[in-house]
């Protein structure tokens, strides 16, 4: 379903920090409507003023809970906070995204706090690029923190939680052993540590079991060259929590400044920036071909489709008639 809107008017209105008015634009983004990129050009240069927070780990770690409770000493600090929460689950189930909204329904009503849930069937173009552009949105928006929840299970949402300036995994005891989320690849997008539930058994052992992996991994890996005098290696902290009850929460975000600041002084945060760039131009580009794909399908011939030929001679027809340039008509959109 297309939607039309005027772009400039609602960049506006997203730039003045009216919560309707980005309500509305993540819905544009994510229903690809008519003039979404356009918004999203318009407001680019207003984004890059948040930090964006990423935390993610295994089904009920507390990622939800931890995200409240942060949320909640960020407002302490008078700093806006916008919400990414990606919903995992199927249509068929809502659980997390009825859970999630529980959780953080309470927040849900403080003017400094924006909340919105992303479902991975809502997008058309891909829930990592959405979501992204969802936090952009928040950004221009003027939030100071955008903390993205993404369950940690698939490539899909670890992709969105390393598009974050920085990336905590979170784990608890008893079903968090190390080995577990080492083979889940968590160890390799975290940037921090949280052990939450640590009110239950094992969080020491949990504790000493990611130092030693985490050390095996260091020792294996080149300290980066230069640097003009800040810290080259960043030491991966690792902080336990009891996020129903706000305990630890203050050292995980005074951990999370620490490596933003860490990120600066070393000159990776502009790398890191300039990156997430580049791969925005490829996604744009992407969306950009995958729309065109569903167009020349839409508009296939039955003769084309019914010729009886394999799948592959069709598709290399449908896609060669479309790069035939057509005499009377604009080409693209
Ligand atoms: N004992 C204990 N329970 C906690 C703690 N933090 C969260 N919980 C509980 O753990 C359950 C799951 O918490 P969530 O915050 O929904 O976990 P989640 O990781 O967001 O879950 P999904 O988004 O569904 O993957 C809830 O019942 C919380 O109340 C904690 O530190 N200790
Ligand atoms: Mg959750």
């Amino acid at each position: 379903m297309r939607v039309t809107f005027d772009p400039g008017g609602l960049a506006d209105r997203i730039a003045g920090g009216e919560p309707l008015a980005l309500a509305r634009g993540i819905s544009h983004v994510e229903n690809e409507s008519d003039g979404f990129e356009a918004l999203l050009e318009r407001l680019d240069g207003r984004a890059g003023r948040a930090r964006r927070i990423g935390i993610t780990g295994p089904p009920g770690a507390g990622k939800s809970t931890l995200t409240a409770a942060l949320t909640r000493h960020y407002l302490d600090q008078s700093l806006k906070v916008g919400i990414v929460a990606v919903d995992p689950t199927s249509p068929f189930t809502g659980g997390a995204l009825l859970g999630d909204r529980i959780r953080m329904g309470e927040l849900s009503t403080e003017p400094g706090v924006f909340i919105r849930s992303m479902a991975s069937r809502g997008s058309l173009g891909g829930l990592a690029t959405a979501t992204r552009e969802a936090a952009d949105l928040m950004d221009a928006a003027g939030y100071d923190r955008v903390i993205l929840e993404t369950l940690g299970v698939g490539q899909a949402e670890l992709d969105i939680a390393v598009s974050a300036d920085t990336t905590a995994v979170v784990l608890v005891p008893e079903s968090g052993d190390g080995v577990q989320a080492m083979k889940a690849g968590l160890m390799e997008v975290a940037d921090l540590f949280v052990i939450n539930k640590s009110d239950r058994p094992g969080a020491d052992r949990l504790e000493k079991e990611i130092a030693i992996i985490m050390s095996i991994r260091f020792a294996n890996r080149e300290p980066a060259g230069g640097g003009g005098g800040a810290e080259e290696v960043w030491r991966m902290p690792i902080t336990q929590t009891v996020a129903s009850e706000s305990r630890g929460v203050d050292e995980f975000a005074a951990h999370l400044d620490r490596h933003f600041d860490w990120l600066t002084a070393t000159g990776r945060l502009e790398a890191r920036r300039r990156a997430a760039r580049l791969r925005r131009a490829h996604d744009a580009l992407v969306r950009r071909c995958h729309r065109d794909a569903r167009r020349i399908w839409r508009d296939a011939s039955p003769e084309t489709l019914d010729s009886g030929a394999s799948p592959y001679a069709i598709a290399r027809r449908l896609y060669e008639a479309s790069r035939r340039p057509r005499t009377g008509t604009l080409r693209g959109t």
